[in-house]
């Protein structure tokens, strides 16, 4: 397993309001509601096609929806349910688009890899590996252009950074010196191959440092306020113009899809020697002087909107088969 690095600094957790913090809390148990229930949608065949959950990565996208902005644009990967929902796409437009209905961000068409919405400036998840970190170099070089105040964040994970697109991203980014934020969460598997048996750089940072420019950071993303922390220091370099990478550690729960019997994994799946970013969050909070009983109210609120709105997500109606070539611009 990939052992969590140091932070490039010291995480300035005093700093981080309570507010915030909570805020970034009940995102964290909101995704992880969610992923759970993507899973077993999946396992009762409710839910068409593949689906990736990030449970044991949720800090990284509480700490993303505290930092992020609306006119932010964000660009993510087949794992990116809770990126959307971190960028304020409705719990009910992400399932309904589990669900192939017409109510979901992408009217039902893209599924789970592929979610969209331009109220929200999410460009697009996607399932090809590493193109959206160029396209999202791309959106930050014209937002520069036309003096949009928004920033690019671009998620994706460490399997992407052998990718040519990684790297002619990471090139351009330096030239054209754009307000991006590159948003790696390694969580330790790239499908079925634990990090350290394919990876032959010791981490994506080590991999970006050649290139000038480029601010780079580094995280446990299993703690919740060192995220924050990270997360925020990211968006305030891009928001002051630069690029900047960021690498998060954790630990990927599940199976690279669900249904993966996980076969190469002597642990089968979950935390292993990891840490639970939900329990470390609490306890942060705890410390922070936050009652317990605030932290269980706002889980099970959390918990329960994610069941309100799967509830009405399947009440939408299915696409009608006539506008099947609605949206196809070449064929
Ligand atoms: C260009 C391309 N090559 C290969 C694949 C097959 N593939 C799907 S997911 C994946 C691994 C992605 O690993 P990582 O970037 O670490 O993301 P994670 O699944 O861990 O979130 C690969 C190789 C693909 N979808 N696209
Ligand atoms: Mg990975």
């Amino acid at each position: 397993m990939t052992k969590a690095g140091p932070s490039a600094s010291a995480p300035a957790e005093d700093d981080i309001d309570q507010d915030r913090a909570l805020r970034a809390f009940e995102m964290m148990v909101t995704i992880r509601a969610f992923e759970e229930g993507a899973a077993a949608g999946y396992r009762s065949s409710e839910i068409p096609g593949a689906v990736h959950v990030s449970i044991g990565q949720e800090a990284i996208a509480g700490a993303l929806s505290v930092a992020v902005r609306p006119d932010d644009a964000l660009l993510s990967t087949h794992r990116g349910h809770g990126h959307c929902i971190a960028k304020g796409v409705s719990l009910e437009a992400v399932w309904a688009e589990l669900l192939g209905r017409t109510t979901g961000c992408s009217g039902g068409r893209g599924g789970s890899m592929h979610m969209f919405s331009a109220e929200h400036n999410v460009l697009g998840t996607n399932g090809i590996v590493g193109p959206n970190i160029s396209l999202a170099v791309g959106h930050a070089l014209g937002s520069r252009h036309i003096k949009h105040s928004g920033v690019t964040v671009v998620m994706f994970g460490e399997g992407a950074a052998a990718t040519g697109a990684f790297h002619e991203s990471l090139q351009l980014a330096s030239l054209w010196k754009v307000p991006v934020v590159l948003l790696c969460e390694n969580n330790s598997f790239t499908e079925f191959t634990p990090f350290e048996d394919w990876a032959t750089f010791s981490s994506v940072r080590s991999l970006a440092e050649r290139y000038r420019g480029i601010e780079l950071l580094q995280c446990d993303g299993t703690d919740l306020l060192a995220s924050i922390d990270a997360v925020d220091r990211a968006f305030e370099i891009a928001r002051a113009g630069g690029p900047v990478l960021l690498e998060a550690y954790a630990r990927r729960w599940h199976g690279h899809y669900e249904g993966d019997p996980q076969r190469y994994r002597a642990d089968g799946g979950g935390a292993g020697d990891g840490r639970d970013p939900l329990e470390v969050g609490r306890e942060q909070l705890v410390a922070k002087g936050i009652a317990a009983e605030v932290l269980d109210e706002i889980a099970a609120r959390s918990s329960q909107a994610v069941d309100d709105a799967l509830i009405a997500a399947r009440l939408a109606d299915e696409p009608d088969p006539a506008t099947v070539l609605d949206h196809v611009y070449a064929a």
